[in-house]
């Protein structure tokens, strides 16, 4: 018993690591928080206090972390090109590192049946560079 507890102390946090598909960084430079609903998802830019709806926006070349929740029944998060899914799951919040490295357009699509119109959740993902996310950005506090 004790030497699997001690082989557990060692194995859990090390697989958890590697299972992460990017390495951890103190300070992700970017935070998004994305909630599903039936049957559309809301994505809030916590650094500017704004929201898209079925829009999701990013800077190429950077780590970004989105924090994934559910405000009514489990969804799933996932952007092939970009990461693999995330549940989303109402009360709780799951985090999806994930990093584009061009620019682009990308569709996003819930991959758990949610309801009648799961097939119509879809969300459209723009990844810019630095500079014209900076202006998207500046743009969006503008309006
Ligand atoms: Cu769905």
């Amino acid at each position: 018993m004790a030497s699997i507890t001690i082989l557990l102390s060692f194995g859990i946090p090390m697989t958890g690591y590697h299972m992460l598909p990017l390495d951890i960084v103190e300070d992700a430079p970017l935070r998004i928080e994305v909630t599903g609903h039936q049957w559309w998802w809301e994505v809030h830019y916590p650094s500017t206090g704004f929201v898209t709806k079925n829009e999701l926006h990013l800077p190429v070349g950077v780590p970004i972390d989105v924090h994934v929740s559910s405000a009514d029944v489990i969804h799933s998060f996932w952007i092939p090109k970009l990461a693999g899914k995330i549940d989303a799951i109402p009360g709780r919040t799951n985090i999806l590192r994930l990093q584009s490295d061009t620019t682009g357009h990308f569709r996003g699509q819930c991959a758990e049946f949610c309801g009648t119109e799961h097939a119509l959740m879809v969300l459209s993902v723009k990844a810019h560079t630095p500079e014209n996310f900076e202006s998207w950005l500046k743009a969006q506090k503008d309006d």
